[in-house]
């Protein structure tokens, strides 16, 4: 990419964290939770060491570019059902402020299978578990910023037996109790026929809620990992107002292709900026941490012409 049409533009500097560039030895880091916290760019990066064990360290900027890295990871207590099975773990934290309150939703990974979790935070160092998962398979949960008719609602992608599966919509009066789940009917393309789940948190904009999600398609060698936009109905997000069939990013970069996992931008969080753009945070081949911009208005004038 990097033609004049495209809706997304790669930063010059990318990738903008490295594994080399980290304050400590690890594996990867990659996969990021973003948010505005008081002031400043807020990262909540998933760092893999060489024993491949997973780790959630803070990283902030006041750019949104250059970023400084705790030296500590976070302190996220293990819940009961992670004591119960104590292999597994936890991983792509999205991030989402709601009433006043600081929300992680992730995929948390045990012997019954692959479930969402979720946990409160004020200070993004002590994270407070809310007590329930879902059930198996599901992940790729990103919570909504408001209540929508009075109740909470979250993206999530349950997952098929064959490892297929597609965005769909819950909702909830409690956080614990979910329910009145719905699919989300975005066209399947060749570069999501495999899967379709949430990226970012949606964006409320006049047209819709605005969301960036990641789509998985086969070829004949690998399942590489693309990046979709998609507009959805304010008051009932299972319907789809516009998803353009083109892909906004694919894996072109030899930061996107080489890596952990060859051919994958993957997103969990994206950031608007002072300056009224939207910086997209990306992982490259589940390695490193990539970011494009684009502008909420392209974005959307993206999704309605197509
Ligand atoms: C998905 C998730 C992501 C990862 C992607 C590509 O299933 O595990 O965290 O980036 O696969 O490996």
């Amino acid at each position: 990419m990097g033609k004049k049409e495209d809706p997304l533009i790669r930063y010059e500097g990318n990738p903008i964290l490295t594994p080399e560039q980290m304050p400590f030895r690890c594996y990867s880091v990659f996969n990021a939770g973003a948010i505005r916290f008081k002031d400043e760019y807020l990262l909540l990066l998933r760092v893999e060491d060489y024993s491949r064990r997973t780790d959630f360290y803070v990283a902030t900027s006041k750019d949104g570019i250059n970023f400084s890295v705790r030296s500590e990871p976070i302190n996220y207590p293990l819940t009961e059902i992670e004591k119960r099975y104590r292999k597994g773990h936890r991983f792509d934290m999205r991030i989402t402020y709601l009433e006043n309150t600081y929300y992680v939703c992730h995929a948390l990974w045990l012997d019954p299978g692959c479930m969402i979790a979720m946990a409160k935070t004020e200070d993004f160092v002590n994270f407070e578990p809310l007590p329930y998962t879902s059930v198996p398979s599901n992940r790729n949960a990103v919570l909504f910023p408001e209540k929508i008719n009075g109740l909470y609602a979250r993206l999530e992608r349950p997952q098929n037996i064959d490892g297929s599966g597609i965005m769909w919509v819950s909702y909830s009066p409690d956080l614990v109790y979910w329910g009145k789940s719905m699919p989300l009917d975005i066209p399947v393309t060749p570069w999501s026929g495999k899967k379709i789940g949430a990226g970012t948190v949606p964006i409320k904009t006049r047209e819709g809620w605005l969301e960036i999600y990641h789509g998985v398609g086969g070829t004949c060698s690998t399942e590489n990992y693309y990046l979709g936009v998609a507009l959805l109905d304010l008051d009932d997000p299972s319907r789809v107002i516009a998803a353009p069939r083109e892909c906004i990013l694919a894996a072109e970069k030899e930061y996107e292709c080489i890596g952990q996992v060859p051919n994958v931008v993957f997103t969990c969080g994206a950031i608007e900026t002072d300056d009224g753009k939207l910086n997209i945070y990306y992982g490259g081949a589940d390695t490193r941490i990539c970011l494009a911009q684009t502008t909420i208005d392209t974005l959307i004038d993206y999704c309605l012409k197509r």
